[in-house]
């Protein structure tokens, strides 16, 4: 039989990038070259399209793809360019073109099977207010929060959040492809600051309830109908804060796997991650976010279905932990995007 072609995007317009280009590398390694040979395209930070190596055996553990750098100009291509019959494409890209929902259109209008989140999964758990609403009307708790809006009375803002929540609290604005523009408020007095700092990236903002709690995640993975989720783990947190390179380049953050908390708690943890999963449309994966305090309440901090997907990112350890490995997680996820390419062929006719 010949092999399946596995189309590999990475690189992008965001920050993340350097995430994206260590995820990839860890999929192109991992990949079963049985079954599938892998193309791999760049995404340069301007957003062209360049086509970089091709993979027919597993490659060397010490193999890079090739960035920026390396590239030359003459070999970008027009997107619809990687276009192959039966391909399916792996995006692994964050920000503006990844997780959006715009490179998922894309690929629909091509008529190839892609892994991860649907346009719709993609581009609501990408905004924090509209994925809280949501999340508020199928009953899965949160902290509190309070919309913002630029174009609003911003006095009135204050005034809701004064009413409805208690310092401190976290701004952020809606669009949640980065960190930035997020400050954590401790007063009223630095709360119109810190709105006017997040609307320079989004007019729409969420204030956010700040808790102390533990960071509790669990990995959800399936299309609509068929869904299954982790047992959670905790991201263990020895300092406060974690700058963007002790956070994904030097994975620094410790993870504790399963999390030690009570099987009651954890199964509450599942059905909620579940639920929310399936309230955005989820398909492929996701992972879900909690806070858990003392009292031992679970909120849902947020979903993010184009989780790190570094071999020792959380989302595969928590698979790995309910015993499906990092390559077979990969084959399941092709197969979730080929079946659901094939729903959608079969709706076009
Ligand atoms: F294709 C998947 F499996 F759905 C997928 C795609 C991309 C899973 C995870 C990611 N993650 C990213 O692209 C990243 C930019 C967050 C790099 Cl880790």
């Amino acid at each position: 039989m010949s092999k399946e072609t596995l189309i590999l995007l990475y690189g992008g317009r965001s920050a993340e990038r350097e995430v994206s280009v260590l995820s990839a590398e860890s999929v192109m390694r991992a990949v079963n070259y049985e079954r599938f040979v892998v193309k791999t395209y760049f995404i340069t930070q301007a957003g062209d399209f360049v086509k970089t190596q091709e993979f027919t055996e597993t490659p060397a553990a010490d193999e890079k793809l090739m960035t920026n750098d390396s590239l030359k100009d003459e070999a970008v291509i027009s997107p619809a360019a990687i276009y192959e019959k039966g391909a399916i494409v792996f995006p692994v890209l964050h920000g503006p073109m990844g997780e959006d929902g715009s490179i998922q259109g894309f690929l629909e209008i091509l008529r190839l099977a892609y892994v991860g989140p649907n346009i719709l999964s993609a581009a609501s758990t990408m905004d924090k207010l509209l994925a809280k609403h949501v999340f508020e009307a199928v009953g899965v708790p949160q902290v509190p929060y309070v919309a913002a809006f630029a174009d609003e009375n911003q006095a009135m803002i204050c005034e809701e959040v004064v009413k409805k929540l208690q310092f401190p609290v976290f701004v952020k604005p809606a669009n949640m492809g980065s960190s930035v523009g997020i400050s954590k408020v401790d007063d009223l007095v630095s709360l119109q600051p810190a709105l006017m700092e997040a609307y320079k990236y989004d007019n729409r903002v969420v204030i956010e309830q700040g808790v102390e709690a533990r960071e509790i995640e669990c990995a959800v993975l399936g299309n609509g109908g068929e869904v299954s989720a982790t047992q959670p783990g905790e991201v263990v947190k020895d300092v406060a804060f974690y700058d963007y390179n002790s956070k994904y380049i030097d994975n620094k953050i410790q993870m504790d796997i399963p999390a030690k908390i009570s099987a009651e708690l954890s199964e509450k943890m599942q059905a909620y991650a579940v639920k929310a999963y399936k309230a955005v449309n989820g398909t492929g994966l996701s992972r879900c976010d909690f806070f858990v305090t003392k009292e031992e309440n679970i909120y849902l901090n947020e979903i993010n279905a184009i989780p790190g997907f570094t071999q020792w990112s959380m989302y595969p350890l928590l698979w790995e932990n309910m015993g499906l490995t990092y390559s077979e997680l990969i084959e399941k996820l092709v197969d979730l995007a080929k079946s659901a390419f094939e729903i959608r062929e079969q709706h076009l006719v």
